[in-house]
């Protein structure tokens, strides 16, 4: 949503030849976003363009997942942040069988984007997060919340999955833990955000993860039948 400025840059690198579809799924951009896509849907018959009603990345991905219509689905979200080059690697994983594939900006060899958060409270709030997934689902994991990652459709639908905002990632990692799906994490360096806003306010972020974790926290497996 009004990423024109990474777009621009980012559209050469996605990796369109290993790939089924594309779909670009924009949150009502007013800065030509839409434009560029329907300009390049012309010569790109592997990019459909779909235009939320409702703002929310939660949204965006909650559409993404109903219109794919391949087996693996990879969200990846273009604001600069999200290594291209890893999409393949998601993709070999996600064929090797894994349920879901997390882009991780802790594990050893990893990296995150801590330039715009010089006293790290995006990070130890991440760290946070993931130590409570880890503590009551019994995961090792090293990062519950980014969003670059891969899952099968298949067992994404079977999460149903309603969260609107940035807790999206987090919601589905903790419901994949919950049904003990196969998970696996792969190192990733996360770059510098290029232009654009930034959407998600920490703050409000970490009010609204503190209140879904409590949710699924009492939740259990409820969600199985609420479809
Ligand atoms: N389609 C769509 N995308 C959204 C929406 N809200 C945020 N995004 C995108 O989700 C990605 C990440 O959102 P941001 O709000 O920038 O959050 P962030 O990545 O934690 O912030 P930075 O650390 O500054 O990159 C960006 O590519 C946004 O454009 C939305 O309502 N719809
Ligand atoms: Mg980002």
């Amino acid at each position: 949503m009004n990423e024109i400025e990474t777009i621009t840059k980012m559209y050469e690198k996605i990796p369109f030849d290993i790939v089924d579809e594309v779909l670009a799924i924009d949150g009502g951009s007013t800065d030509g976003t839409i434009k560029f896509y329907r300009e390049k849907m012309k010569i790109n018959k592997k990019l459909r363009l779909l235009i939320q009603k409702h703002r929310g990345r939660g949204v965006a991905f909650l559409i993404g997942a109903k219109h794919a219509t391949q087996e693996n689905i990879i969200f990846f979200s273009p604001d600069g942040n999200e290594n291209p080059y890893d999409i393949l690697k998601i993709k070999q994983e996600l064929e090797k069988g894994y349920d879901l594939v997390i882009a991780s900006r802790f594990m050893k060899t990893a990296q995150s984007d801590d330039s715009d958060d010089p006293v790290r409270v995006r990070k130890m709030g991440n760290l946070f997060f993931t130590t409570l997934v880890r503590l009551f689902w019994q995961i090792k994991i090293h990062d519950a919340i980014n969003g670059f990652r891969g899952i099968k459709k298949e067992k994404l639908i079977k999460l149903n999955q309603d969260a609107t905002e940035h807790e999206i990632e987090f919601q589905m990692t903790i419901r994949a833990a919950k049904l003990k799906y196969r998970i696996k994490e792969i190192p990733t360096l996360e770059l510098e955000r290029i232009g654009g806003a930034r959407k998600a306010q920490t703050w409000r972020m970490g009010i609204r993860f503190t209140k879904f974790f409590l949710k699924e926290l009492f939740k259990g497996k409820k969600f199985l039948s609420n479809r």
